[in-house]
């Protein structure tokens, strides 16, 4: 005889707590606070005070200046993989005679060509901010951080030099500077600023104007990161970050903006530079 198969009487309930999840909405879980870092060490020995003077007793100077200026800030990403691998390819080149070539003689190619639309942007304003001198010469300044501390001095007349011709300059500038030997004639007279932060890390900054300067581009790190190419396909893409800011009594951020367009297609097109080759 086959005995029946039944199923087990259903278990007795009285007395037991359902499950909460069996009867109730799943609640949040408390949150656990992180856990606290340790309070930084107290400091060894005693306080110790320093008298602010040579560069940095100029950047006083300078950043309190600028800091009565409202500005206007504008940021976007750039797609530097051509520009990467156009650098790879002259790089041997370059380096065989003796000249190290960054992406910044590029980088300030683009900024010059552009200017030469958006002449606004390459203006100084007086102290009451009365007149507007556009200058007729493209000086770009580059912040340097140097063993003496942060400098910015220029290449001068960038729109009438190649882009081996600026890095040369560059080049020059950077030993200078290491070696601080920079002149009064290299530190002055420059007409519109970058600051490549990115050598040392990070995406976006809030960069500083230089008065009577009125604009001043921060560039980020290039990073490979996956973006959408126009099929719709992830690529391998080097980006970097740039983040500009401009005196907003004389620049409208669309002036800004159409600028920052025009670099940006340069540096992601750099054979478009070739059209303006002398
Ligand atoms: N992202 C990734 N790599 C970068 C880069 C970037 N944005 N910029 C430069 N690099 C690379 C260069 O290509 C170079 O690599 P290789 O050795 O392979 O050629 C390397 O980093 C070192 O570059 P570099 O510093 O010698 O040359 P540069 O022309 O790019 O920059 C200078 C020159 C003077 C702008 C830079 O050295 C510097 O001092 N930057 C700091 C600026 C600063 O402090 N700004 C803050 C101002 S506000 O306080």
């Amino acid at each position: 005889l086959k005995e029946e198969i039944k199923p087990p009487p259903p278990s007795p309930q009285v007395g037991k707590v359902a499950a909460p999840s069996a009867v109730q909405p799943s609640t949040p879980k408390p949150s656990v606070p992180p856990p606290r870092r340790a309070p930084p060490a107290a400091p060894v020995g005693e306080d110790r005070k320093e008298v602010i003077k040579g560069i940095r007793k100029a950047m006083v100077k300078t950043m309190t200046e600028a800091n009565n200026i409202p500005t206007f800030g504008y940021d976007d990403e750039v797609d530097m993989s051509r520009l990467v691998e156009l650098r790879n390819d002259i790089k041997v080149v370059t380096t065989e005679m003796g000249i190290k070539f960054s992406y910044m003689p590029f980088i300030i190619k683009a900024v010059s060509l552009a200017l030469h639309e958006y002449p606004i942007l390459n203006s100084s304003v007086d102290s009451t901010c009365e007149n507007i001198t556009y200058k007729a010469a493209h000086n770009i300044g580059i912040a340097m951080d140097t063993p003496d501390g942060l400098i910015v001095p220029n290449v001068k007349n960038a729109h009438s030099l190649s882009v081996y011709e600026i890095a040369m300059e560059l080049n020059r500038l950077q030993s200078l500077g290491n070696a601080g030997k920079l002149s009064q004639t290299e530190l002055t007279g420059g007409t519109f600023s970058l600051s490549n932060i990115g050598v040392i890390g990070g995406t976006y900054a809030r960069p500083v104007i230089l008065p009577p300067e009125v604009a001043i581009g921060a560039l980020g790190k290039i990073q490979v990161l996956p973006r959408f190419d126009e099929n719709g396909n992830i690529k391998k893409t080097h980006v970097m970050c740039v983040s500009w800011s401009a005196d907003h009594r004389i620049i409208e951020g669309a002036c800004m903006a159409r600028f920052s367009n025009l670099w940006k297609q340069y540096l992601e097109n750099p054979g478009m530079m070739l059209l303006h080759l002398r």
